[in-house]
């Protein structure tokens, strides 16, 4: 069986992070352990979270990996509490990864055209080294743009698009797959080859409605699938399928809970897929 670590927070409510990378991860049948980053009373969409920053435990729960010898096929970090934290992250991959681990990193922080509110000014530019150093990053539009320096628009074209993942392959990462692009009435998801200077994208559909947790979602299925065998093609297929499969049903369900969608109801159609 593969084995990752997933290194980010643990929102203890909000279906998010940790409480979503676990279940998906682990129904997939591959070893998720993880390195939690923070503990939040809630995902920072709730007024008056609490957060602990778990940063003096990072160090040494890798160090302690590291004289028992753990090999990990994939190191997938998301949602990072502070700038100085994503130093420390940089670290635990060094010392973790091998020649064959794959580094897939989500830099959440922002969405919508806003930062998530717990971060500051600097953040982004730490963000972009780790970016630097993944086989694979996985940026929502606003994500890109503060990555990139490059101003955050809602109205755009190819063009812009192409700038995006151009900017975004400088930044170091082999594959860039770009979440959340509308063009010419089309809705999907865009990756990036840098070596190949390739194209691909996968059109799906868009619901009018949005929740939060879908981009930990569409990441943590993504690592599950690549660990499983897909493609980088095959698994953003599988990820967005099951990503707008649990917006659907929460939509549809009446008294569904604004903070999350209801993954759980889906995940054995998930696991057919594999
Ligand atoms: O879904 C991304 C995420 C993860 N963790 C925390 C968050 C968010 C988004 O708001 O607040 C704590």
């Amino acid at each position: 069986m593969k084995r990752i670590v997933t290194i980010q927070d643990i929102s203890c409510l909000g279906k998010c992070s940790l409480t979503v990378a676990l279940p998906l991860i682990s129904a997939m049948g591959v070893e998720a352990a993880i390195i939690p980053t923070a503990v939040l009373s809630t995902h920072t969409m709730f007024k008056n979270f609490t957060c602990k920053d778990l940063d003096d435990q990072i160090v040494p729960i890798t160090d302690h990996w590291k004289q028992e010898g753990f090999h990990f096929d994939g190191i997938y970090t998301g949602y990072l509490a502070s700038a100085a934290q994503v130093k420390t992250v940089m670290s635990v991959i060094d010392k973790l990864k091998t020649d064959d681990t794959m580094i897939i990193v989500d830099p959440a922080m922002a969405d919508n055209g806003k930062m998530y509110p717990a971060f500051d000014s600097d953040f982004p530019k730490e963000m972009a080294k780790l970016c630097g150093m993944a086989d694979v990053i996985l940026p929502n539009i606003t994500e890109a743009s503060f990555l990139t320096g490059t101003p955050y628009k809602e109205q755009y074209d190819e063009a812009y698009i192409r700038e995006l993942l151009h900017k975004l392959a400088a930044l170091g990462s082999k594959t860039v797959i770009l979440k959340g692009v509308q063009l010419d009435g089309k809705y999907g998801v865009l990756c990036y080859d840098a070596a190949s200077d390739s194209y691909s994208a996968y059109w799906h559909e868009k619901l009018p409605v949005g929740y939060h947790g879908t981009g930990d979602i569409f990441s943590s299925v993504f690592v599950g699938a690549r660990m499983r065998g897909k493609t980088i093609e095959e698994s953003v297929r599988i990820a967005a399928d099951y990503t707008v499969e649990c917006i659907r049903v929460t939509n549809d369900r009446k008294g569904s809970n604004w903070y999350g969608v209801d993954f759980e109801t889906v995940i054995p159609k998930l696991v057919e897929k594999l």
